[in-house]
């Protein structure tokens, strides 16, 4: 620590411990050392340390347990917006092993949303399909999601819990899933979402609309995400046009 330095003694701590859990000195789920013993290793006052602590926790990069402590939190999922995959594919890519909680499945009559989306007349039969996505035991997303094309119903005799939808889709419906429209939007997750993501309800999340279309320009799926805000962060490269 530089007394001197015109960066402020808790900026450095914040920037130190940031540098621990980078290099992986301090590892996912470690418990911080106390309060008390920070301020000894760093001699800084406790205000400092607290002030370090809290930054850190607003930036997802800690959390704290009531009565047990402060913890290193797992590292986020980092994930690139400029690829149509599945959650499967993103997460085996990732060397986890993603799984799928079938919350309710069955045919329903499209809204006007799913509707538009899926450019059909309203009232048409869709497949719909809300899952629980989860990754190495872990609740990361809510996925609704509505499927049209002539025979989805035929989706109901399918294993959702142990298939992933893109793969069935691709190979066994014979649909190409070319491109897709995404947006992306920040919300606050509700009493029973958040149950079920594993959050206190009103944490932030990410939610996410996505229109996939077929190689023929057809949309086939509207599916509405909601991502845990404290476990992902969305990329993309921009690159400028001259
Ligand atoms: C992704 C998609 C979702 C799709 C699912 C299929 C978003 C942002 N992403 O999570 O639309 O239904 O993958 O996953 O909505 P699966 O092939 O693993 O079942």
């Amino acid at each position: 620590m530089y007394r001197r330095a015109p960066v402020p003694l808790y900026y450095q701590l914040k920037e130190l411990i940031r540098d621990k859990i980078r290099s992986g000195e301090w590892a996912e789920g470690m418990r911080l050392p106390s309060e008390r013993e920070l301020c000894e290793q760093y001699g800084v006052s406790r205000m400092t340390v607290r002030q370090s602590i809290t930054d850190l926790v607003h930036e997802g990069l800690l959390y704290r347990e009531q009565g047990r402590g402060t913890f290193v939190r797992r590292a986020r999922i980092n994930q690139q917006l400029d690829r149509l995959t599945s959650f499967t594919e993103d997460m085996l890519n990732r060397g986890q092993t993603p799984n799928a909680r079938v919350l309710s499945a069955g045919m329903c009559e499209a809204d006007s949303m799913v509707a538009e989306r899926l450019q059909l007349p309203p009232g048409q039969e869709v497949f719909r399909l809300y899952r629980l996505r989860t990754s190495d035991g872990e609740p990361l997303a809510l996925e609704l999601t509505h499927i049209y094309f002539p025979g989805c119903e035929r989706l109901l005799e399918e294993d959702l819990e142990h298939n992933s939808l893109y793969v069935l889709l691709e190979t066994k419906y014979g649909i190409a899933l070319v491109e897709a429209l995404q947006e992306v939007e920040a919300g606050l997750a509700g009493k029973e979402e958040a149950n079920l993501l594993r959050i206190s309800p009103g944490s932030p999340v990410l939610l996410t609309r996505r229109t996939t279309y077929t190689d023929h320009g057809h949309p086939v799926e509207y599916a509405v995400s909601t991502y845990r805000g404290d476990r992902y962060t969305f990329c993309t490269r921009l690159t400028r046009e001259w």
